[in-house]
């Protein structure tokens, strides 16, 4: 069996030896009390970095996302996604069965939400229809191919929002990646949400945790659900040690990523019946539509993991390849003339 090359996601790299450093050398205290250094430190930064009042820091992505939602909404009322947010589609229904969410997905253009069309859905509560209170935004678009939101149209929706009471929250799990290529900074982007979740534990390399940032007040309320959900961690600071290594370490080099993504992307491109978006191809996400008669994504998922390639499909036609810190430009190449062998025994 060849060394796997492992694209199904940005979340399976491991500690580096300096991060598990990091993580051997972190002062830590009962985080649930308060008295974790490192946890505190880390949230103080993630906190300046957003230009917000104050953060928590989460186990994972979509504990963020979901605390997000019960925080700013009562059960029943409507919030506005786009139909192929991870918060709607990839967090099990959380958002329903957590929160009594009504969700309203929009068809949003390859998972960008379009100001008029927040506009347009917003519905104001009466004696028979939920009234919108939030409007979910996520940059990088994962289901989107890693596509970064234009910085002007969340601005627009923001504008939007705060002009009739609704809040609006970030899943910036990919935030960093769109803020290094687009050269925006996490604050601007910010900016343009009441609450944001960033994710440490994707393309940053750290191996657990997510940081949820807003007011004092959403915070407090936010630390209350987390430990409703069984999220309180207490040593925490051994994990938060690898987020802020992370961050000191890892954020720059996401531009690599970006190019072993487009240099993938544009090799598959060119395989008959396989086709990439390549102008959507922005960040570290490679969505590739696969078209019959060629093979299925399913064939082809088997084929190259065979190859020591691996990679998920993302629905029936299309695969998503995902490249990270674990993964160089050799192994991109590696991984591309494997695609070209597997097409070559046609
Ligand atoms: N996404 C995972 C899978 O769940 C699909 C991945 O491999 O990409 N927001 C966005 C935009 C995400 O892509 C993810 C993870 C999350 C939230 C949730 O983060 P975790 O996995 O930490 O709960």
């Amino acid at each position: 069996m060849p060394e796997l090359i492992d694209l199904r996601s940005d979340t399976v790299t491991r500690p580096s030896p300096g991060m598990r450093k990091a993580i051997a050398e972190a002062e830590v205290g009962d985080d649930v009390h308060g008295d974790d250094p490192t946890v505190n430190r880390l949230e103080e930064r993630m906190a300046e970095l957003t230009g917000k009042e104050a953060a928590l820091f989460v186990p994972s992505g979509t504990m963020g996302n979901e605390i997000a939602v019960r925080v700013h909404i009562q059960p029943g009322d409507c919030v506005i996604v786009d139909q192929m947010a991870h918060i709607y589609r990839f967090e099990c229904g959380s958002a329903a069965i957590l929160s009594g969410a009504f969700m309203q997905p929009l068809p949003g253009d390859g998972g960008i939400l379009k100001a008029e069309e927040v506009a347009e859905a917003i519905q104001e509560e009466t004696l028979h229809a939920p009234g919108t209170r939030l409007v979910c935004l996520e940059n990088t678009h994962n289901w989107g191919g890693g596509c970064i939101c234009p910085l002007d149209g969340m601005q627009e929706i923001r504008g939007i929002c705060s002009e009739r009471g609704i809040a609006v929250h970030l899943d910036g799990a990919r935030l960093f990646n769109a803020s290094v290529e687009a050269g925006i900074d996490i604050r601007t982007y910010s900016e343009t949400a009441d609450s944001v979740m960033i994710c440490l534990s994707k393309g940053l390399g750290a191996p657990v945790g997510s940081v949820l940032m807003g007011t004092h007040s959403f915070i407090r309320r936010a630390r209350r659900f987390r430990k409703i959900l069984g999220g309180g961690m207490r040593q925490a600071g051994i994990l938060a040690a690898a987020g802020l290594y992370a961050m000191d370490h890892n954020i720059a080099r996401l531009r690599e990523d970006h190019e072993n993504a487009r240099r993938l992307a544009a090799a598959l491109d060119n395989l008959d019946g396989l086709s990439v978006n390549l102008s959507r191809t922005q960040t570290n996400i490679v969505a590739v539509d696969v078209s019959p008669p060629a093979h299925s994504a399913a064939e082809i998922q088997d084929s190259l993991a065979e190859r020591g390639i691996l990679f998920l499909p993302m629905g029936r036609t299309k695969l998503r390849l995902v490249t990270n810190l674990d993964v160089s430009r050799e192994d991109i190449d590696v991984a591309i003339a494997a695609f070209q062998d597997f097409w070559a025994m046609e």
